[in-house]
């Protein structure tokens, strides 16, 4: 039985496709920036028989805030590079099925809230990712011409902030809730203060990984349309909040600082999730508490064997 190619399989998103019905890739296994190794991936892949039916392609350059304002040139390169050129190869080899993942951060900064996938293109993103967040809609633009001119059933999703176990802890470029876990860590082992970037105001929605991983597939199985899929809680909650939690789940009781010299980035994302609530009203959402424990005890499992 042919199976489902998932690249990024080692990242956050991707190690969350486990079972003998996925091919599990990652960048030591092939170059995405490169379309001619893609392409003969295709073609030895083919020689063999052994063709995905389709892809779930969760590869890409990401990061948080600093990550990405740091780097836009590079989020933007690389992004293009290699979603152009896997979805390229996915309609030459004939691969039925593509899911491509955006972010809701590629959404305008300044549109009417809530963001469905009806406004991506309706003005620029926010300035602290804008490298990026143009690269994964150009994806999506891709996929409609693809659909259009080769009729492939191709589309992508869009989740929103995404935190679980395996993330990557990196104490610069990391995302905030990963960050936020190892400086806590590090903050109780050396007695120390522990320090939040900005001001604690910004809102964002958080979805764990596990979830994310289950909606795609129930997607990949059930949904044929063009429109991409927001993938979200649709429930906001303050950087200030979430500290607190982590604070109290890590039982750390010193010094919490604001470094308000930090960037807070977009103040909030707020998006619209009632699309894939329709499709599956009995879908449930792991409670933000309960995901921040489970990502919490993998770190303390794992710390320092961690992404760094
Ligand atoms: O997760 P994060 O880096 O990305 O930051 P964005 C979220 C919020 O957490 C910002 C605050 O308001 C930060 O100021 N924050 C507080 C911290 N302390 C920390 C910390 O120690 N580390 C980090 N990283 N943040 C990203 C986009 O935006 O969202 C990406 O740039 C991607 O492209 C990702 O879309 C999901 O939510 O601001």
């Amino acid at each position: 039985m042919s199976k489902i190619l998932v690249t990024g399989a080692y990242g956050l998103v991707g190690s969350q496709f486990i079972g003998d019905e996925y091919q599990r890739i990652g960048s030591s296994d092939l170059n995405l920036l490169n379309q001619k190794y893609v392409d003969d991936f295709f073609y030895m892949s083919e020689k063999n028989g052994e063709l995905p039916e389709g892809i779930i392609h969760c590869a890409g350059k990401v990061g948080g805030i600093q990550g990405n304002m740091n780097n836009q040139g590079q989020f933007f390169y690389e992004n293009i590079f290699m979603n152009t050129s896997i979805i390229e190869s996915a309609r030459k080899f004939g691969i039925k099925k593509f899911i491509a993942f955006l972010s809701t951060c590629v959404f305008p900064d300044d549109v009417e809230y809530p963001l469905s996938s009806d406004k991506i293109h309706l003005g620029p993103p926010h300035k602290s990712n804008y490298g990026y967040a143009y690269a994964k809609r150009m994806s999506d633009i891709q996929i409609k011409a693809y659909r259009e001119q080769y009729g492939v059933n191709y589309f992508s999703v869009i989740p929103c902030n995404i935190y679980g176990p395996n993330d990557n802890y990196n104490l610069e470029s990391g995302h905030v809730i990963p960050m936020l876990i190892h400086k806590m860590y590090l903050a109780k082992k050396n007695n120390t203060d522990f320090i939040v970037w900005g001001s604690g105001n910004p809102l964002r929605e958080f979805i764990f990984s596990e979830d994310v991983a289950k909606l795609t597939k129930l997607l990949y199985d059930n949904y044929d349309g063009s429109d991409p899929v927001v993938l979200s809680t649709s429930e906001e909650i303050s950087i200030g909040e979430i500290v607190n939690i982590i604070a109290e789940l890590m039982e750390y009781g010193g010094n919490i600082i604001f470094n308000k010299t930090k960037p807070d980035g977009q103040y909030r994302k707020p998006s619209d999730n009632s699309v894939i609530k329709n499709m599956l009203p009995d879908f449930q959402f792991t409670p933000l508490r309960e995901g921040l424990k489970k990502s919490i005890d993998w770190f303390n499992g794992n710390y320092p064997k961690v992404r760094l």
